[in-house]
């Protein structure tokens, strides 16, 4: 088998290229032949090496589908130091995405270019794992513990600019790449630079306390999560150790997280989330229709947010809303959801005014003549959104994708109100849409297959992680918090308070407890999609009797200050007697005796709620594989990572 790494002598310069499609990881072969391509450089007539990788990337890291099985020589890390060890001065040569043990590998390198476009960052904690070839020893060493820190614990990347600045890479390129580092690389020669080892440096003063607040800040901000820990551990290690000290800890903390269930959990979630945006018996190369601008129904919250998404992937888009106050009203919610991405440093002035000029306004539907693809965003009125699509049908050009942003409406239903059912498709997207990843994307009866192809590739493009569902009720996200719901109000009844039930599940790792949830999303909104449905479908009524006096009474959640729990003026939650008191009555009438409940109990019930319909969405092929519903649960519903969502925690861990 011809080896991933080639070494060809160009003048002075031994020149190393690696080929190990889609991203050059560091799997076992490239590993060897970089190990042999060094080895071989040494006794050769080259002045000076030169890494580079071809293809869109430099290496992007380990190779993640050989972790967990028996680790083979060379080990990276002794690669590592065979690089830096090199009598002849190394350069690496960065383009695309140089991450993990790629940046690492970089980093062992005595000189590093990179052109304006590359990116460098060690995103391991994002796999629950830490940098295992010295990246916690060697970054603090070039660019200080406090930037080490950021680097390594939030995982994201960073730009040359930004990297240069830092002193992780030592020069920006221009022009092509290969001809810009043989120059550079010679030119170095001929000003007779030294090898330059970073494991010999050493890190430069640090503020007192940096180590104790970063762990502070990340048991909040990565609850229960190992890593982050451990990387705090190794920064401080390489500001009191020898670099060979530092790095044996490193080894040791990284094999634990790889050995660790959040990491398992983790590097099941990366691979799921790229086998959610592939459907079965959809040909890789459909065609697509092309989207250079987008139609927007509805100017509420959803609507808005969705332009935004848009608009900042630089797709014009056009919104529409029945009265021009309500435009107006929808439009300045941008512009402060702008202001605010500004402020939060989420994006420069300049980003921010070009992404809001892409989007217009209109209460003319004909305004939407010219579009590609038109998403509906109103409330979730079934005979408005079916009136709304037979309207589209009439002032749509053909080919265009008419899309439904229902959370749980029957999407067959709405595209027969058109006469090209084969162009309707459901994009459920999550609030705030601007922020949240996940794209449920649901596939009707009719959906043509170019239609979920291109939709599948516009996910990409507005940064979303799609997941494609069939047609149910709630699709597979929605559907499933149904039964979990109707679990937490049993346990309400049985003896827990919505402060205990909230906490258990927070403690545990979910972003936020159901109560909480249902108070952020409104009480009224479960209330109305109640009083269209039968009693059959409402089921039993111990699942929906608080909440339904609740709202009677006017308590419909955080919106009106008072759901569940009562809340401040910094919309905080206060626990509320007044509901414990409604609660204790509902469970009287329905001779319910309330016991002492566990947290272990109410976790357990509500999981199983979930994983209990998860399954039987599978069974009826609703969702394609068990990994999808995790990607919908950790990236819309706020279920932690590190327990790998729903199905791999029944799975794997329960
Ligand atoms: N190993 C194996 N396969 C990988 C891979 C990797 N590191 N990265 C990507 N792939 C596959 C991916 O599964 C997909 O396959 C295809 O490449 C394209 O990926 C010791 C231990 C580089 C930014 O965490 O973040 O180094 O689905 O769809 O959107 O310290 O991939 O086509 O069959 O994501 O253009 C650290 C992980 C590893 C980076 C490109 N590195 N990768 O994004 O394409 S741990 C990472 C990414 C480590 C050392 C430690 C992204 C990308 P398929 P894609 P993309």
């Amino acid at each position: 088998m011809t080896s991933p790494v080639d070494y060809q002598l160009e003048g002075d310069i031994g020149v190393i290229t690696v080929r190990n499609p889609p991203v050059n990881a560091l799997s076992q072969a490239v590993r060897q032949g970089l190990h042999d391509a060094i080895t071989a450089a040494q006794v050769d007539a080259s002045k000076a090496l030169l890494i580079l990788c071809e293809g869109r990337t430099f290496i992007a890291g380990a190779d993640i589908t050989e972790f967990g099985k028996a680790p083979l020589e060379p080990y990276l890390p002794d690669l590592l130091d065979t690089i830096e060890a090199s009598a002849k001065p190394v350069i690496a040569a960065l383009h695309g995405t140089a991450l993990g043990g790629g940046f690492e590998t970089a980093l062992a390198a005595h000189y590093r270019c990179a052109v304006s476009s590359a990116r460098v960052g060690l995103p391991e904690v994002k796999l629950g794992l830490i940098p295992g070839a010295g990246g916690t020893q060697r970054v603090p060493r070039l660019a200080g513990a406090a930037a080490a820190l950021d680097l390594i614990s939030s995982g994201a990347p960073i730009t040359a600019g930004e990297a240069l600045q830092l002193g992780l890479i030592d020069k920006i390129v221009d022009g092509d790449l290969h001809d810009a580092a043989i120059a550079w690389a010679t030119k170095l020669v001929a000003d007779g630079a030294p090898v330059r080892r970073s494991s010999e440096l050493s890190v430069p003063d640090v503020e007192p306390g940096l180590f104790d607040e970063y762990r502070a800040r990340l048991g909040k901000r990565a609850r229960g999560q190992i890593a982050p820990q451990h990387i705090v551990t190794c920064v401080e290690a390489a500001v009191n150790s020898p670099f060979a000290e530092g790095r044996a800890i490193e080894r040791e903390l990284f094999i634990e997280c790889m050995q660790s269930p959040q990491s398992i959990a983790m590097r099941h979630l990366f691979f799921a989330e790229r086998e959610a945006a592939k459907v079965d018996g959809l040909a890789k190369d459909t065609q697509r229709r092309p989207i250079d601008a987008v139609g927007i129904i509805g100017g509420g919250t959803m609507g808005g947010g969705i332009a935004m998404s848009f608009a900042n992937a630089g797709i014009p888009v056009t919104m529409i809303e029945i009265s021009d106050e309500a435009l107006d009203r929808g439009l300045s919610i941008i512009d402060e959801n702008y202001a605010g991405s500004v402020k939060r440093g989420k994006l420069s002035k300049d980003a921010a005014v070009s992404c809001r000029a892409l989007i217009t306004g209109s209460t003319d539907y004909t305004a939407l003549a010219d579009v590609d693809l038109v998403i509906e965003a109103v409330f979730e009125d079934p005979d408005l959104k079916k009136k709304i699509f037979a309207q589209l049908d009439e002032v749509c050009k053909p080919g265009v994708i008419l899309a439904t942003n229902t959370s749980y409406q029957d999407v067959d239903q709405i595209a027969l109100a058109t006469g090209r059912p084969e162009d309707v498709i459901g994009m459920h997207f999550f609030s705030p849409a601007h922020i949240m990843k996940l794209l449920e994307i649901v596939r009707g009866e009719k959906t043509a297959d170019d239609v979920l192809a291109t939709v599948l590739r516009l996910a990409k493009k507005i940064r979303k992680v799609p997941v494609v569902s069939g047609v149910c009720y709630g699709f597979i996200g929605n559907r499933m918090l149904r039964p979990y719901g109707k679990q937490s109000q049993l346990l309400l009844l049985e003896g827990a308070t919505p402060e205990q039930v909230d906490k258990a599940m927070q403690d545990w790792g979910m972003a936020m407890g159901p109560l909480r949830v249902f108070d952020l999303a409104g009480l009224d909104v479960g209330y109305k999609a109640r009083q269209a449905l039968s009693d059959d479908m409402k089921g039993d009524p111990k699942t929906y009797r608080v909440p339904d006096m609740l709202v009677e009474m006017g308590r419909l959640g955080q919106k009106s200050g008072a759901g569940f729990y009562t809340y401040d003026e910094n919309r905080r939650p206060v626990p509320d007697t007044a509901v414990v008191e409604i609660i204790e009555q509902v469970a009287s009438e329905f001779g319910i005796e309330r016991r002492e409940l566990s947290d272990e109990e109410i976790v357990e019930r509500l999981i199983s709620a979930l994983v209990d319909e998860g399954r039987k969405i599978l069974d009826e092929g609703i969702a394609q594989r068990a990994g999808d519903i995790d990607v919908v649960y950790v990236y819309g519903y706020g279920f932690p990572a590190a327990r790998g969502g729903p199905m791999h925690y029944a799975d794997n861990v329960a």
